[in-house]
């Protein structure tokens, strides 16, 4: 197939095209075939509207959904050709910070794979998230660009202007095409700026705030604590959304809706807050094309629906009256009319879309407008309930209702383990591929030794593969017969990697002193700091700094290594979560909205060792006490904690000693040599004064919990069972069934 088209394209066969050639043809095949799939002639549609879509690398992605991955696999190999290495030159959109972002791509994928009809809708950011550099064991952050000449961006005709307080924009939409497993074709459409230029990047990723007609789609937020470019991100967030809202309602036009019954043909789901401003100006345009203002209120309420993601104050944004006075000074009135309706049925300021400060609580003008609002796991939305969103719950019951969320089998098992696949396929057969309860069949195996021993067998063979290519990529070193210990996700202090690291310490130390543990270990790590979060920054560094102590001690190495991935990413990740034997999801309990990484992790057959906390939780439950590893304060505790404020880092300390070792080896003469003495000692100082995310008094448990998961490794086929049974219970979190959920509960698309 692929040898015609080469034949056609360059009159050329495959063994003599360049690598760039065989890209180009695989990409042109790609496109075509999923162009005609596309879902068309429905009704209702759903928008997924979202700041981040974290899509990954598609071309092998696209390949498995539209069944073309093997004979292309084949097709090239017989002409000497690898399908690897292409997919290695396809630069990987990183058009997201981490879990909301890659929530949104499997969400996407799962739409498709249903069949429903559902797009996604966002920013076209010319550098996605930083790429990550290590320099003297410390983060560097440099731009991410990942437009190219083969890009999957297809450029649509369609024009929309935005209209800011100072200036009018033009932007075109690109979009690029989503392919479902064995089904149909959905859109991700990306809008972006003409004017946009990229050469006012400066150094690293510095760049001019205040030009918006140049900068305003060049770069993915990092995270919500850089103070200088906030006014930047409302620009992002207007420009966004307003071109989304006119896309919509053009399109509904055009589906044969009079907007009366808009409803019935549009269904929006605001991924977090970032998208929120689109209840407002979808208010304003219906307004202006007529519509009665209350009757305007109800449409744009029957069509959206809120999704929340933390439960971090700090993240919750709040914008002031007068950046939104700037961006968008259309919606101002807008919004404090909204603010008065809410404010005239119930006279409470703790709901106000407006506070005392002249701030917009975009989460509250979401609940209040939205017919739905979820969390994304059952402890989230208990916690949300009962506590933070406590006054919307009881204005509002009927609004709120869970869906735990999921990931795509596609990419997170057939693409990222073929071995895994094979093996299910030939022990279960293939159902479970569309219908991923089917992975319970599996139990009926745990008995039969041939299943288990080849469950070891994939688990050295992925753990090889990712030796050779860390050590390919990275010059990194790994032990393959060690256990792999892996902590992988965006940092930050509430997910507690520094817990971990006090962990590596201590080992250090217990090794130092003569006491060696039975099997070497090796602790991975993976995260992007946030630029401007500096003791994420110190974290990184302290991981860093371990890493090189140990690398240069020929008395530990044998035992313990740390081992910390440069520029951490979906690829990586698709390389890392199959090697994995333990999946570290630490967080302090109530903290992780939920965790997705955890569901990756299970379905590639590691065990969890985690703390009681989002989808970890649910785990629990499925895989029961034998299946996993639980350690640390349950949520209610740490809720309670924090409410009488009394919680006092110093006290753990000073009551123990191993924990106080551990604590002060960070600022010992051995690390000052090897780091920053001031990042290290900020370090130290956060954590005996502050310590806000409570790692002491979890430290022992942890400690005791993963030395008991560390020995029960040595059980081998004991082992077995627990990778098997987690794998048969990932079924759950295939993220086509939250989206059947979100489809029955929520959007109601035929
Ligand atoms: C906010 C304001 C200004 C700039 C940036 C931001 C910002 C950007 C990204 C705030 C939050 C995010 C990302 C949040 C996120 O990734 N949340 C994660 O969502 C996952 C999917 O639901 C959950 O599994 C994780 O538990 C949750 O942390």
């Amino acid at each position: 197939m692929l040898n015609e088209i080469v034949l056609k394209m360059y009159g050329r066969k495959l063994e003599d095209c360049t690598e760039e050639e065989l890209y180009h043809a695989l990409l042109t095949l790609v496109q075509e075939r999923a162009a005609g799939k596309e879902i068309t002639g429905k009704k209702k549609k759903l928008y997924y509207i979202s700041a981040e879509f974290l899509i990954g690398k598609l071309l092998s992605n696209n390949l498995i959904n539209l069944g073309l991955y093997e004979q292309i696999e084949q097709e090239l190999r017989a002409a000497g050709k690898s399908l690897a290495r292409l997919e290695d030159r396809e630069p990987e959109p990183s058009l997201g910070n981490g879990g909301l972002g890659r929530l949104a791509a499997c969400f996407l994928d799962s739409i498709a794979t249903l069949g429903l009809a559902g797009d996604g809708i966002g920013l076209n950011y010319h550098f996605g998230l930083f790429r990550q550099k290590f320099k003297r064991c410390r983060q560097r952050e440099l731009p991410n660009p990942w437009i190219g000449k083969d890009s999957w961006l297809i450029r649509r005709d369609e024009k929309f202007s935005v209209s800011f307080g100072d200036f009018t924009v033009i932007a075109t939409m690109y979009d690029i095409l989503v392919t479902g497993y064995d089904n149909g074709t959905n859109r991700l459409h990306l809008f972006d700026l003409d004017s946009v230029e990229e050469s006012i990047v400066g150094k690293g990723i510095d760049f001019d705030k205040e030009q918006i007609q140049k900068n305003l789609t060049l770069f993915l937020y990092p995270d919500d604590s850089d103070e200088k470019g906030r006014l930047l991100r409302v620009y992002q967030q207007y420009f966004m959304v307003s071109c989304g809202a006119q896309f919509i309602l053009s399109e509904a036009l055009e589906r044969g809706s009079n907007l009366h019954d808009l409803a019935d043909y549009v269904a929006i789901q605001i991924n977090d807050t970032h998208p929120s401003m689109v209840i407002p100006e979808l208010i304003r345009l219906l307004t202006g094309k007529g519509m009665e203002w209350e009757e305007a209120l109800e449409v744009v309420t029957a069509c959206c629906a809120y999704t929340n993601h933390t439960i971090l104050a700090e993240a919750l944004e709040k914008w002031p009256v007068s950046y939104i006075e700037k961006v968008a000074p259309a919606l101002v009135p807008i919004i404090r009319r909204l603010n008065d309706v809410v404010m005239e049925n119930d006279n409470n300021p703790a709901v106000a879309i407006i506070d005392e400060d002249e701030r917009v609580h975009m989460a509250h003008m979401d609940m209040h407008f939205s017919h739905s609002v979820n969390g994304v796991a059952k402890l989230h939305t208990e916690i949300l309930k009962n506590s933070e969103l406590r006054d919307f719950y009881q204005l509002y019951p009927e609004k709120f209702n869970n869906k735990t969320n999921g990931i795509t089998f596609r990419r997170w098992l057939l693409h990222c383990n073929h071995p895994l696949t094979k093996l299910l396929e030939e022990t279960i057969g293939a159902g479970f591929k569309k219908d991923a309860g089917q992975l319970e069949k599996l139990l009926d195996h745990q008995g039969e030794k041939e299943v288990l021993n080849r469950l070891l067998r994939i688990k050295k063979e992925k753990k090889h593969e990712l030796a050779l290519y860390l050590k390919e990529k990275q010059n990194l070193i790994l032990d393959e017969d060690s256990i792999f210990d892996i902590q992988i996700k965006r940092l930050h202090e509430y997910k507690r990697q520094q817990l971990n690291a006090l962990y590596a310490i201590h080992k250090y130390l217990e090794i130092k002193a003569g006491k060696h543990p039975k099997r070497p270990i090796t602790l991975i790590f993976g995260a992007k700091a946030a630029p401007a979060y500096v003791i994420a920054k110190d974290i990184i560094h302290l991981i860093l700094c371990l890493q090189k102590l140990i690398e240069k001690d020929r008395e530990v190495r044998p035992y313990l290594r740390v081992v910390m991935v440069e520029n951490y990413n979906v690829t990586m990740a698709e390389k890392l979560i199959p090697a994995c034997d333990i999946s570290e999801q630490i967080s302090l309990a109530s903290k992780e909205a939920s965790g997705t990484g955890n569901m990756k992790f299970m379905l590639n057959g590691a065990v969890t060792l985690g703390t009681e906390d989002g989808a970890n939780v649910e785990i629990h439950q499925l895989v029961g006490d034998k299946n996993i590893y639980v350690f640390g304060e349950d949520s209610d505790t740490v809720i309670a904690r924090y409410e009488r404020g009394d919680y006092c880092s110093r006290d753990y300390y000073e009551k123990n000693p191993e924990l106080r070792e551990a604590v002060d080896f960070i600022v010992s003469r051995k690390m000052r040599r090897i780091g920053n003495k001031a990042c290290l000692q900020r370090l130290y100082k956060e954590l005996l004064d502050k310590d806000w995310f409570m790692t002491f008094p979890d430290y022992p448990s942890y400690v005791e919990a993963k030395e008991r998961a560390y020995a029960d490794y040595e059980e081998k086929e004991e082992w077995a069972k627990k990778m098997l049974v987690n794998i048969a219970k990932a079924g759950f979190f295939s993220s086509d069934r939250t989206i059947a959920q979100y489809n029955e509960e929520i959007w109601h698309l035929e």
